[in-house]
């Protein structure tokens, strides 16, 4: 385990109030106070049933996974946890504003490292105040409401156990006479003056402040249906071979997924769209039909990586923002790959000390177009070029998937 103390010592003082208005925690089942034309949600969440006996392979593959999966019906969305289905329809009634800007991506495509660029030009390249940890500053959407709640007990156990040294056994009893469920809201006070908030619930993110900048993984049919006519979308892609790979590193790295098997199988399930947040083409293509809408800029990573000051400039012009050449050069500066993976207000190193990371591997890996060269067999690489030449066949979108010249 990385010692991660001094990290943890910082995010005491950060100064909240200038992101939310509020600073209250409340519990995942919180429903949102959207009030008035309320929009409903016509889509169920179906478990899959592959994924639910214990002894099977999947969960074998995926021990995190207690609750399964479940699949969307319509449009096919998997994700973890019924919790997420239970708020799907709160979520997607989450009131969109004119000034918000949704960085909406299939996971592993370049969010981070958008959802910080989007973040400063919204916030007049302010890099003092970008050194505030990118969680609080920009909400991941749904992150309330996709991790198991089995999952959760245990992150919440074994967090008080060991960072807050209280004995087991004193925990365990508390879990036993449902005592959590009293003293929850003051530990998630603590817990948030750790982290920040970086799990809010819906009324956390109606009481923002504008501008909203949000991640969020959600294909667009599960998002409010007046968002691209209301809100900014800066819609990044990457091409799906170097996202398998990045995606299998990310779930042996997260203990919320904890994937034992190989790249192999791994890349198995997302072809078959078995994994959290697939189907991958689907994501896409849905982004893609909808890319000469005046409110959605599609971007690819690889873009980023060929010319990172020309895709700032064009996303800057998309969301009204002009930065100086002085602006330019510095975000410039400060988005390279080098720079962006010790800043440690992106990189994630503070999920450590919350057990959602293992001692092994970095959430921001080594951010290079082709990497997957380094991973796939010939036999592999060829499935993949069948399985991605059928879903590209009816569409003009394509991929790059090498790179003469990054950085
Ligand atoms: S997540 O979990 O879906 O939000 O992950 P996401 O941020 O979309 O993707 C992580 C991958 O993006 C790479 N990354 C970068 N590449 C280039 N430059 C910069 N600044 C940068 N920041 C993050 C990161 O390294 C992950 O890709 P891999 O291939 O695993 O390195």
């Amino acid at each position: 385990m990385h010692k991660t103390g001094h990290h943890f010592d910082n995010y005491f003082t950060f100064p909240l109030g200038a992101f939310n208005e509020q600073q209250s925690a409340m519990p995942a089942q919180e429903t949102s106070n959207v009030t008035g034309g309320r929009h409903p949600l016509n889509v169920t969440f179906i478990p899959i049933p592959e994924t639910l006996p214990e002894d099977g392979q999947f969960r074998q593959d995926f021990p995190s996974y207690t609750d399964g999966l479940v699949e969307a019906s319509p449009g096919g969305y998997i994700t973890t946890t019924q919790v997420f289905a239970e708020n799907a329809e709160n979520i997607y009634n989450l009131k969109p504003r004119p000034d918000d800007v949704f960085v909406l991506t299939f996971p592993k495509s370049g969010t981070t490292w958008t959802q910080d660029l989007v973040w400063l030009l919204m916030n007049n390249c302010d890099f003092e105040r970008s050194k505030i940890p990118l969680v609080i500053r920009s909400p991941f959407l749904e992150m309330n409401y996709y991790v198991p709640k089995a999952l959760q007990e245990k992150y919440e156990r074994d967090a008080i156990v060991s960072k807050m040294r209280l004995p087991a056994f004193l925990v365990d009893l508390m879990y036993r006479f449902n005592i959590m469920d009293v003293v929850r809201p003051a530990v998630m006070k603590i817990m948030n003056l750790v982290v920040g908030e970086a799990v809010r619930d819906l009324n956390q993110l109606e009481r923002m402040k504008s501008p909203r900048v949000f991640k969020t993984h959600l294909p667009l049919y599960l998002l409010h249906p007046e968002l691209l006519e209301t809100s900014k979308v800066v819609y990044v892609a990457r091409n799906p071979k170097d996202v398998i790979v990045s995606y299998f590193h990310f779930h042996k790295l997260m203990n919320q997924h904890k994937f034992t098997g190989d790249l192999e199988s791994f890349a198995d399930y997302f072809m078959k769209d078995r994994l959290y947040s697939s189907p991958y083409f689907p994501h896409l293509l849905d982004a893609w039909t909808k890319r000469h809408h005046p409110n959605l800029l599609f971007v690819f990573y690889e873009d980023l990586k060929r010319d990172l000051r020309g895709e700032i400039v064009k996303i800057g012009r998309f969301l009204g923002k002009y930065p100086n050449e002085h602006q330019l050069n510095r975000m410039v500066e400060h988005l390279r790959i080098d720079k962006f993976a010790k800043n440690k207000a992106v990189n994630f190193e503070h999920y450590r000390w919350l057990n959602f990371m293992s001692a092994d591997g970095k959430f921001i890996r080594k951010g290079k177009t082709g990497d997957w060269k380094n991973h796939f067999s010939p036999e592999l690489n060829a499935r993949i070029d069948d399985w991605m030449k059928a879903n590209l066949k009816d569409t003009d979108l394509s991929f790059i998937t090498e790179l003469e010249q990054q950085d």
